[in-house]
């Protein structure tokens, strides 16, 4: 079993090359950031969660990296006609979605039960796992006030300097019991390169997740989002900073310290190796940019092969 831990677009693209050599793709699962989760319009959205299971059904918007491919905003027009807010793009097809999950979720199923039936009707074979069942949303602090992840995002185009994050509502949330058994089962637990403050965060401090990670046998490898400072995609380098973190690929490793035992990183941060395995945390250099899906399977078949050398 192999298992990967993502946010949104950035960790989907590993897990889709995951997906491919992962056999068989049964075999991979991937625990989702939910704290993404707003209702729009009374629809549970989950941003994180749809962006993983469009991408592993194939149907996902390649230009943006989320949505549905093709989709049209008929709807969205249409609720803006009513003098509804619409800078959250729902598409007419994504929107189906929401409303099943919606329906679902209304009757009692929980949000896990839920994502593994939507996914299965759109045949993806990887198993998707929300972090957790409970509300958990990111608030972010920034000078004009607290905001709730995605005003911050996309209505205000994470354009606010970041001054704090919480996560309402992770003192009462817990890790599923299929979190937790896919932590314990795993060969290795790999770490997509997702913002770490507010994708792999919001996973990592549910109570007790830390816990289980250092408690599992697994190889735990994770994929550095930034390169040479910069990030593929994302205000991760003014999150870390803003919150007095090193932006680099140094920076992220440290945020996984207690439980890490490899990062890939980028060749141009050839001379961060010194520093992160003082850490304790040995460092592999792989190319790590993920725009085509050659790259995608490649760095994929990259990390395999780092598990398989073991905790080093
Ligand atoms: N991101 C945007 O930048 N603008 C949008 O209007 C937008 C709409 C949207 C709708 C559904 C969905 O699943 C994702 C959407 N995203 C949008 C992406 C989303 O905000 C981010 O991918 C994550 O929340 C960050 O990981």
């Amino acid at each position: 079993m192999i298992v990967a831990l993502a946010g949104g677009v950035g960790g989907s693209k590993l897990v889709e090359g995951l997906a491919r050599v992962v056999s068989p793709p049964e075999d991979l699962a991937v625990i989702v950031n939910t704290a993404d989760d707003q209702e729009f319009y009374g629809l549970h959205v989950s941003p994180d969660l749809d962006t993983v299971m469009y991408t592993l059904a194939g149907i996902v918007n390649k230009e943006t990296g989320w949505g549905i491919e093709n989709d049209t905003f008929d709807a969205l027009s249409m609720l803006g006609r009513y003098g509804e807010e619409t800078w959250f793009c729902l598409g007419d097809r994504d929107l189906a979605t929401h409303i099943l999950r919606t329906r679902e979720l209304r009757k009692g199923r929980s949000l896990t039960e839920v994502t593994a039936d939507l996914a299965e009707r759109l045949g993806v074979r990887p198993r998707i796992l929300p972090m957790c069942d409970d509300p958990v949303r990111t608030i972010v602090l920034t000078p004009e006030g607290e905001l709730q992840f995605q005003e911050y995002f996309v209505k205000r185009r994470a354009s606010d300097p970041v001054v704090g994050v919480r996560f309402e509502g992770i003192d009462r949330a817990r890790p599923t019991p299929p979190v937790l058994s896919a932590l314990r089962e795993a060969e290795a637990i790999i770490i997509c390169p997702s913002n770490p403050i507010v994708s792999v965060g919001p996973i990592l401090s549910l109570p007790g997740f830390r816990e289980a990670l250092q408690e599992t046998q697994a190889v735990k490898i994770a994929v550095s989002p930034l390169a040479a400072g910069r990030a593929f995609k994302g205000p991760t380098v003014e999150m870390m900073r803003g919150l007095g973190y090193e932006a680099s690929a140094f920076g992220v490793a440290s945020l996984y310290r207690d439980f890490l035992h490899v990062v890939i990183i980028d060749e141009r941060d050839a001379e961060l190796v010194p520093r992160i395995e003082e850490l304790g945390i040995r460092a592999v250099i792989r190319p790590v940019a993920m725009y085509t899906l050659e790259e995608k399977v490649a760095l994929a078949k990259a990390v395999l092969e780092v598990a398989s050398q073991g905790r080093g």
